[in-house]
């Protein structure tokens, strides 16, 4: 079996990072390129981190992480983007001193086009954070999109109700089409096929104290160990629902990029709002573009799959 060859751009939240860690487990997926955008992290730490999960959990795989030159319209809050110094300076990363695995001298999205432009496959794209390097690509080469088998982004929402909690929105977005409205509209006028995984489905994975404790238990395994460390900081802030309740939002996305029977989606076809206090919010409207939307997913199903795919991690 022929594997499925995907690029990952992220944006270093620890969802994002536990999310290249799976990817470099999951016996399905050829990682061909890793970049990272300052959006939900700051850039230098969570390149760093990028490089020290690449170096533990490769294989030896032959892979550099570029930086992206890219700036949002809207920044996150400044405790979320510290998440990717912790993550960074996590023992488990930093037991050998040495970082072995390069930092690119191309910025992300030429990276991204020189990965596309000189690979003999259409690839993959996996994005976990805001459009804006694939938008910048697609404005300097749009020859790309054919070599584009498809976009799987966590983003959007069709909710009332999304994630965004900021003085002058309306709180009808979700935070990664917030973050740079303008780079969703680019890339929903192409014509590449996108899979969306929106808080319809991210929704229904929080992270909960149980399952911090089913991880807890099992930390005998450098899989599972690696990601409960990850997740300790998120503070579990269970009694009210928060700003900072935590999701398995990109993880939830990385492993829909294999078809899995527990996770479902439809097809609909959906507009973004560009400016003004709804700004970053995708709607449904028959005109628009066509786009698969993951509304769906059973927890249990999906917890059981991704604790497996943990085991399988080696040193
Ligand atoms: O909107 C979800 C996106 C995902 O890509 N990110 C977090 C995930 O990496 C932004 C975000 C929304 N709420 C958050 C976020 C929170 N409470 N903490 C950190 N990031
Ligand atoms: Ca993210």
């Amino acid at each position: 079996m022929s594997k499925k060859q995907v690029y990952f751009n992220h944006d270093g939240g620890v969802d994002d990072l536990a999310s290249l860690f799976l990817l470099l487990t999951m016996e399905e997926i050829e990682l061909v390129g890793v970049s990272v955008i300052p959006a939900d992290c700051y850039l230098e730490p969570a390149v760093s981190a990028s490089r020290k999960i690449i170096d533990r959990f490769g294989k030896g795989e032959d892979l550099n992480v570029a930086a992206s030159t890219s700036r949002g319209v809207n920044p996150f809050p400044k405790e979320w983007r510290m998440h990717a110094f912790y993550v960074d300076a996590l023992p488990l990363l930093n037991e050998s001193n040495v970082v072995h695995t390069l930092k690119s001298e191309l910025p992300a999205h030429v990276h991204l086009i020189q990965t596309l432009e000189q690979s003999k496959e259409p690839i993959t794209l996996l994005f976990t954070g805001p459009l804006t390097d694939l938008a910048r690509a697609l404005e300097i080469a749009p020859g790309i999109e054919k070599k584009i088998e498809k976009l799987v982004w966590m983003g959007g929402t069709f909710l009332n109700e999304g994630n965004v909690e900021e003085p002058e929105h309306d709180g009808t977005a979700e935070w990664n089409a917030f973050w740079d409205p303008e780079a969703v509209a680019a890339v929903f006028a192409t014509e590449i096929e996108i899979n969306m995984v929106a808080l319809e489905s991210t929704n229904q994975v929080p992270l909960t104290n149980e399952i911090r404790n089913m991880w807890a238990s099992q930390r005998k395994h450098i899989g599972v160990d690696f990601i409960g460390q990850c997740y300790a900081m998120c503070p579990p802030l269970v009694h009210i629902e928060t700003n900072s309740t935590y999701y398995l939002w990109d993880v939830l996305t990385t492993v829909s990029l294999t078809p899995q029977s527990f996770i479902h989606s439809k097809v609909v076809n959906c507009y973004v709002e560009k400016d003004g206090v709804s700004q970053g919010r995708t709607i449904l409207d028959e005109k628009g573009r066509e786009v698969t939307v993951v509304n769906d997913v059973d927890r249990d199903l999906f917890f059981q799959y991704l604790t497996a795919l943990m085991h399988q991690a080696e040193d």
